[in-house]
C-alpha cells in the first residue's frame, strides 16, 4: 500500500537510510558554518549510544532532512524546561523502558502493551516528514514508527466515540518541569478519529534510524505532520477514545492562541507570531509556509467544509 501519492515522494527500495548519509551531511554542514549559528542553542546527544532500529522500508520527500544536532537537541518539551536547549540537557532523567501504554476509553478491547515487546513485533517504516512548530520554524525529521491507525482499529472503538485523546507522563521525579505550573500536567492532546486514523499519522518510536533520544518523546510520541509541532504529543502513557471533544493543554492554558485543530495555515495568524512564513533550521532566508504544512493533498478533505478561521 502506498500511503503518499504526492510526486515529490518516493520510496527508496533498500529499507531505511544508512546513519553514515545523516553523520556525514552533519559534518558538511558544520563545514559550512551553519553549526555555529545553532551551537549556542544546541547540547549535543551521542545519538550512536542509542539502540539502532530497522525500518522495512522508508518513504522519504525530495527535502534534505534537517541535521540530527538540531533535530536532538533544539526542543519543546515542557516537562524539561520552557528554553530550546533545556530538554538535551535535562531529559536524562526520564526512564523510557519499561514502559507501558494503555490504550482504552470507549473501547470493545482496551489493551495495555508494554513498548519494547510490542515495537519487536511490529513491521516499522521510516518516514521523512516536515514538522512546522507554531512559533515559526521547521525541520525535516526522519521519523521511524508505524501508522497509529492499526492499533486504534485493533481495540474496537464503539459507535459513540468520536476523538481519540492521548496523555502523556507527569512524574515529578522523572519531569522536573511538572513540578512548575507552567501547562496544567499532565500534558494532553486530541484528534477526531478520522485524523488519529489517517495514514499520515504516526506513532513514532525512533528518528534517524535509533530509538527516540527522550527529548525527542522516548519511548514513544505521536507525529502529525500536517498540525503545528505541539499537537505531536511525546512520551505518551494513554490513547482514550472519547465522545466529546477533549480539553487539550495548550488549548486550555491559552485558547485564543491554540485552538482544538491547530492545522498548518499561512492565512490564519496566531496573535504573537504571522504563519506567513517559516524558517527552517539550518536555513537563513525564510520560506512560505504551505496550507496544512503540504500535506493538503492527503488531508484537506478532512476538513471540507469548515471554516478554518473559526476552527483554528
Ligand atoms: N509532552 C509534551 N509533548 C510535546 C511538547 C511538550 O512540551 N510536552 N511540546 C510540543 C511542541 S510545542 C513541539 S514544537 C514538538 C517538538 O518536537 P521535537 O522536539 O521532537 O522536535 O513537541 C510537542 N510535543
Ligand atoms: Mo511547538
Amino acid at each position: 500500500m502506498r500511503y503518499h501519492p504526492k510526486p515529490d515522494w518516493h520510496i527508496r527500495a533498500s529499507g531505511a537510510t544508512p546513519e553514515r548519509l545523516y553523520l556525514d551531511r552533519r559534518q558538511i554542514v558544520a563545514g559550512m558554518g551553519l553549526s555555529a549559528l545553532a551551537s549556542p542553542l544546541l547540547a549535543s546527544t551521542d545519538v550512536t549510544k542509542l539502540a539502532p532500529l530497522k525500518a522495512r522500508r522508508t518513504i522519504a520527500t525530495s527535502e534534505e532532512p534537517t541535521p540530527i544536532d538540531a533535530v536532538t537537541g533544539y526542543n519543546n518539551f515542557y516537562e524539561f524546561g520552557l528554553d530550546k536547549d533545556d530538554p538535551a540537557a535535562n531529559a536524562g532523567t526520564l526512564k523510557p523502558r519499561p514502559w507501558t501504554v494503555r490504550v482504552g476509553g470507549l473501547v470493545q478491547k482496551p489493551v495495555t502493551l508494554d513498548v519494547d515487546t510490542w515495537i519487536s513485533k511490529l513491521s516499522l517504516e521510516e518516514r521523512v516528514y516536515r514538522m512546522r512548530c507554531v512559533e515559526g520554524w521547521s525541520m525535516v525529521i526522519p521519523w521511524i514508527g508505524f501508522p497509529l491507525a492499526g492499533l486504534l482499529k485493533s481495540v474496537e472503538p464503539l459507535s459513540n466515540a468520536k476523538y481519540v485523546r492521548f496523555t502523556t507522563l507527569a512524574d515529578p521525579d522523572q519531569m522536573p518541569g511538572t513540578r512548575f505550573p507552567a501547562l496544567d500536567w499532565p500534558y494532553r492532546e486530541g484528534l477526531r478519529i478520522d485524523e488519529a486514523m489517517n495514514p499520515l499519522t504516526l506513532l513514532a518510536v525512533g528518528l534517524y534510524g535509533r530509538r527516540l533520544p527522550n527529548q525527542n518523546g522516548a519511548p514513544l510520541r505521536l507525529v502529525v505532520p500536517w498540525k503545528y509541532g505541539f499537537k505531536s504529543i511525546k512520551s505518551i502513557v494513554a490513547i482514550d477514545f472519547v465522545e466529546r471533544q477533549p480539553l487539550t493543554s495548550w488549548n486550555q492554558s491559552q485558547p485564543s492562541e491554540y485552538g482544538f485543530y491547530s492545522n498548518v495555515n499561512p492565512d490564519v495568524d496566531h496573535p504573537r507570531w504571522s504563519q506567513a512564513t517559516e524558517r527552517r533550521i539550518g536555513e537563513f532566508r525564510k520560506r512560505p509556509t504551505l496550507p496544512f504544512n503540504g500535506y493538503g493533498e492527503q488531508v484537506a478533505g478532512l476538513y471540507r467544509g469548515m471554516d478554518l478561521k473559526k476552527f483554528y
